[in-house]
């Protein structure tokens, strides 16, 4: 399997990442889970904060080809 075919094999569906955010189960992102899925998908050491590097991988998703770039 080719790296690329293995990082799209890796990276969640938009099914699996709504399940993760729903915290509660009632089948909507309410603003708290929004911002708890958002700040816990950076968050990668689980430190309460966002540090440069794991602000950088976000700048990386918000800008162009990145995650949010749809
Ligand atoms: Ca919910
Ligand atoms: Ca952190």
């Amino acid at each position: 399997m080719s790296a690329f075919a293995l990082a799209l094999s890796a990276a969640p569906a938009a099914a699996d990442i709504f399940g993760d955010w729903d915290a509660d189960g009632d089948a909507g992102i309410n603003e708290g889970e929004l911002n708890q899925g958002v700040f816990g998908s950076y968050d990668r050491d689980e430190s309460g904060e966002i540090d440069e590097t794991e602000f950088g991988d976000l700048d990386d998703d918000l800008g162009d080809h990145g995650l949010f770039d749809l």
